[in-house]
């Protein structure tokens, strides 16, 4: 009988990428998405008809409890949450509400309806955020510096609560930044790519950045989704940094990709205090070494790669001027 998989946030960059990867590993796909006034599934167009859209909403248990009672998973992944740090100064409320309770409820209800369902839960390298040490590993004290931050934080442990309580097979995979063609316009990876595309191509004259001196593990989406799979493979759950092991500067990503087109950064990007946070994440790099053990996960996107990756796409996009995907700036 074909495997059952739930992900929540399958509109998402990370939900696309994860629904695809299920599906060529023969999964039935179901996505839970949350009522809005306009759809938002461009980045599951090409698999929209290959995968089942059940609504329901993290803010609303009873929600909850009914898709998980439809799909009966055999896996659930949970990736749905807001989020942007920046959105989660201005909602602080509504971000805990999402990042941290929301996960709460989802344990519960698989608690409650289907026990034996594997559970993901996508943690994050912002909980290191004042970093207590270099590189950060899974024994990493943490130290979240936004609020969602914070939320993750509780995201993380009653993950572990429920693991250890209720003996559910509940793992985080705690992801290092991971970018694609499909990154929100917001992040600043497509930040940078989309506007390197629109001035190459005449159609902006500078692009206003925060701090450029934060360091950032990027890696590539679509290997960060392999990962989260592999961790629900594992017979025994357990929690695992997901990383490339490098880590660069936003001044380094900017360089990169103005190059990329024949273009230098210094010209165009203008800092811009708006975009600095009140409280910031100055360094991250992550030990991928019990991923890479455990799970014998490789990542196969270089971050040179990943860069000159999304600036092709957005050169692509913007001279076809196609809609764009991941919201408007
Ligand atoms: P994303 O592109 O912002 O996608 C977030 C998804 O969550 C969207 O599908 C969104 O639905 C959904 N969502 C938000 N609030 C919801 C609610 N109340 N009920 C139901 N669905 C809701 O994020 P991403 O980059 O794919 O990240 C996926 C997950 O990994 C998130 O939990 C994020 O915090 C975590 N994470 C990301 C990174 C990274 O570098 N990308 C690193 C570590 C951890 P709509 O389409 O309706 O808005
Ligand atoms: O910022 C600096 C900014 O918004 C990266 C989310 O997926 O990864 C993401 O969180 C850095 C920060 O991502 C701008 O100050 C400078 O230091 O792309 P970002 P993030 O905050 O690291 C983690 C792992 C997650 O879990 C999150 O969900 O870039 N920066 N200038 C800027 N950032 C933005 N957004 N815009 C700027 O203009």
């Amino acid at each position: 009988m074909m495997k059952r998989a739930l992900v929540t946030g399958v509109t998402g960059q990370d939900g696309s990428y994860l629904a695809e990867l299920l599906l060529n590993e023969g999964y039935e796909v179901y996505g839970m998405v949350r009522r809005l006034s306009w759809e938002n599934y461009e980045r599951i167009a090409a698999i929209r008809d290959a995968i089942t859209l059940l609504e329901a909403d993290l803010l609303d248990e009873y929600s909850l409890l009914t898709v998980i009672e439809k799909v009966e998973p055999d896996e659930l992944y949970n990736l749905a949450a807001q989020s942007y740090v920046p959105t989660s100064f201005d909602q602080p409320v509504l971000t805990a509400q999402f990042n941290a309770l929301g996960v709460t409820k989802l344990l519960e209800a698989i608690r409650r309806v289907k026990p034996d369902t594997r559970f993901y839960q996508a943690s994050t390298s912002e909980m290191f955020g004042k970093v207590r040490e270099v590189p950060q590993r899974e024994t990493t004290p943490f130290h979240p510096r936004s609020p969602y931050g914070v939320a993750k934080v509780y995201g993380y442990y009653i993950t572990v609560n429920y693991r250890e309580s209720y003996g559910l097979h509940a793992s985080n995979g705690i992801l290092f930044n991971h970018e694609s063609p499909r990154r929100g316009l917001k992040f600043v990876t497509r930040k940078i790519t989309d506007a390197v595309a629109r001035i190459k191509h005449g159609l902006a004259r500078e692009l206003r950045l925060g701090n450029l001196d934060a360091r950032r593990d990027w890696g590539f989406a679509g290997d960060s989704a392999r990962a989260m799979w592999l961790m629900l493979q594992q017979d025994q759950p357990d929690d695992y940094v997901i990383a490339m092991g490098e880590t660069h500067s936003v001044r380094d990503f900017c360089e990169i990709a103005f190059a990329h087109v024949g273009l230098n950064y210094e010209d165009y990007v203008v800092v811009d205090p708006h975009f600095y946070r009140p409280a910031e994440v100055d360094l991250l790099l992550g030990d991928p070494g019990k991923a890479r053990t455990r799970l014998g996960w490789v990542p196969e996107v270089s971050f040179a790669d990943l860069v000159t990756m999304m600036v092709d796409a957005d050169m692509r996009r913007v001279a076809d001027e196609r809609p764009l995907v991941g919201g408007y700036v």
